[in-house]
């Protein structure tokens, strides 16, 4: 058994239990690999031939109109990590937090840069996602590591946790505070692709520490969060805010937009789900009933 480390294409690093990476390849066209697979694999020459893919515990993925598009597999956490410089957007992160939920992932949500004013914004745009029971953890990668690291650190050992957001906001800073030989490691998976070019846009699996207890998954494409796999009559029980008030609707195939009766709505108006929030869920629900 061997773990997928890293893919481009059909193409993979494996990491075999001494702990070698290796080139694989996937025989046959069975199925996408995925960062987090455990394979099945042959030795072939000093490259690896896999036979088939283990069942995944998880796959997070998006998927808009045309194609999907896996992140990685068997998760123990996603930390979808934000700021206030460049500002996150509300859409992304609810999008995110939606297909972490429907793929059964637990998520975190870390604000990075809190040393620059702008971090009292976004602390503000995060409080519905306080409200609803996300834990939001708060720290300056750059500007205080000790204790960002002292933060984060006890909530991802033993774990494994893919690291999702938008450019800028500090994924990579937060990996080389965090994985110690973090070049080291990228390193041993372009020499085992061939390539050094093509580790920037890939995703990455990086072990915390040398005993591999736990694991951190660095991965792109945050943007454009497609939800096309998620069923439209389950979005609300997808957002735990709306979630909380779907047994006050009057009809149980109540949609939340304009039904009588309908408990999501009556919590609107009262301001215990905030607006933002149901507007996203209009906008998505829009989104998903227009395919
Ligand atoms: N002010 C401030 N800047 C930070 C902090 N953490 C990271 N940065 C900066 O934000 C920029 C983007 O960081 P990077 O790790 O490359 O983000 P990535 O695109 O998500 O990988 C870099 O210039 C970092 O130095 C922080 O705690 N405070
Ligand atoms: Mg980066
Ligand atoms: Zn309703």
């Amino acid at each position: 058994m061997a773990r997928v480390v890293a893919t481009h294409g059909r193409h993979a690093v494996i990491e075999t239990a001494p702990g070698q990476r290796v080139h694989g390849h996937l025989r046959g066209r069975k199925s996408d690999l995925v960062v987090g697979d455990l394979v099945r694999w042959q030795p072939a020459g000093d490259e690896g031939v896999i036979e088939a893919v283990e069942p995944r515990r998880n796959l997070l993925f998006r998927q808009d109109a045309w194609r999907s598009k896996s992140f990685a597999a068997n998760l123990d956490q996603v930390l979808l990590l934000v700021a206030g410089e460049p500002m996150f957007s509300d859409s992304q992160l609810t999008r995110a937090l939606i297909a972490a939920e429907s793929a059964g992932i637990d998520a975190l949500i870390g604000l990075n840069k809190t040393d620059r004013p702008s971090a009292a914004q976004a602390r503000e745009r995060l409080q519905p996602y306080r409200a609803m029971g996300l834990p939001v953890l708060e720290f300056a990668l750059k500007a205080a590591p000790a204790a960002a690291r002292a933060l984060l650190l006890p909530l991802l050992q033993q774990r494994v946790t893919l690291l999702l957001g938008p450019s800028g906001t500090g994924k990579s800073t937060l990996i080389n505070l965090l994985v110690p030989q973090a070049q080291a490691q990228v390193g041993e998976i372009s020499l085992a692709l061939n390539s050094g070019r093509h580790t920037t846009t890939s995703t990455l699996w990086y072990w915390l520490d040398a005993h591999h207890g736990g694991a951190l998954i660095d991965s792109p494409g945050f943007q454009e969060f497609g939800l096309h796999h998620v069923d439209a009559a389950q979005l609300a029980t997808l957002m735990p805010d709306l979630r909380a008030y779907l047994g006050d609707c009057r009809f149980h195939n109540c949609m939340h937009r304009h039904e009588p009766g309908c408990g999501v709505l009556a919590a609107v108006e009262r301001g215990d789900i905030a607006s933002q929030r149901f507007r996203l869920y209009t906008e998505i629900l829009d989104e998903l009933q227009q395919r």
